[in-house]
């Protein structure tokens, strides 16, 4: 274990160098955060109408809400088909954002509203509403809290029975704050979060906030339409381990693997 390589001690004496051109003390230089690309598994039709706000995986179908006035819902579609099989409009003065799973539950929440709406997963009907403060951007879970974005660089975590602020963390990147968090999806002890407009999704520890990695999505849909047409939405089956993203608008939805760069 003590064997180094001949290319192992070239390649320290390289960045020594190197950290001594830049007067950087190696000590102080943080490691980069790790770079994913991706493989497509397989492509799945999506409607090109949704304004994909919210995704999630259940029980073999996805749930999906979409945004804007006036067109914001929250759906079932067919994984195979990307076919709506049961959905709502939400009230055309509402902007739909991200939803999440609860038990038997869908929590929805809203852009500007400071209201999040809480369905029944079988049949759709109102269960309840809750008030929160600010904006509503992306929504996910784990096993005892519900997570929410709002633009910030903070990630609320929330009581999923009562909408209630448990704690906050801050995400940072090297020690910036990232903010445009938008859709979110817990992921095997991480949060996933895509950062609005551009094609890059955040790997975030959900204890300290850093973001441990970023994984580029960029050239999955090259042909885009408009500005809003957005990286936007992602899904994890944990069962089959399967990860699914879309954007705004997207036609299509994609099963990825991650590709460490
Ligand atoms: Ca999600």
């Amino acid at each position: 274990m003590y064997a180094i390589s001949r290319s192992g001690l070239l390649r320290g004496a390289l960045l020594a160098t190197l950290a001594s051109a830049f007067a950087l003390p190696s000590a102080l230089a943080a490691p980069a955060v790790p770079v994913y690309g991706y493989k497509v598994v397989k492509a799945y039709p999506h409607d090109p109408e949704a304004f994909t706000q919210g995704l999630f995986f259940h029980d073999g179908a996805l749930y999906e809400s979409t945004g804007l006035r006036g067109r914001s819902s929250i759906r079932k579609v067919e994984l195979e088909t990307g076919k709506v099989a049961q959905g709502i409009a939400l009230p055309p003065e509402i902007f739909g954002e991200g939803i999440t799973q609860w038990g038997d539950r869908i929590i929805g929440i809203t852009w500007t509203e400071q209201t999040a709406f809480v369905l029944d997963l079988k049949t759709f009907k109102l269960w309840r509403k809750f008030n929160y403060p600010g904006e509503g951007w992306g929504i996910t879970h784990n096993d005892k809290e519900l997570v929410m974005s709002d633009g910030t660089p903070e990630l609320r975590f929330l009581d999923p029975t009562t909408f209630k602020e448990l704690r906050r963390v801050r995400v940072t990147a090297d020690g910036k704050p990232i903010d445009q968090l938008n859709e979110l999806e817990w992921v095997e002890g991480e949060v996933y979060a895509n950062i609005w407009q551009t094609d890059r999704i955040a790997r975030i520890d959900p204890k300290t906030g850093k973001v441990t990695g970023w994984i580029d999505l960029t050239g999955l849909l090259p042909q885009r339409g408009s500005a809003d047409d957005v990286l936007n939405g992602i899904a994890y089956d944990a069962k089959t381990k399967r990860l699914f993203v879309t954007g705004k608008l997207w036609p299509k939805l994609f099963e990825i693997q991650l590709v460490k760069k």
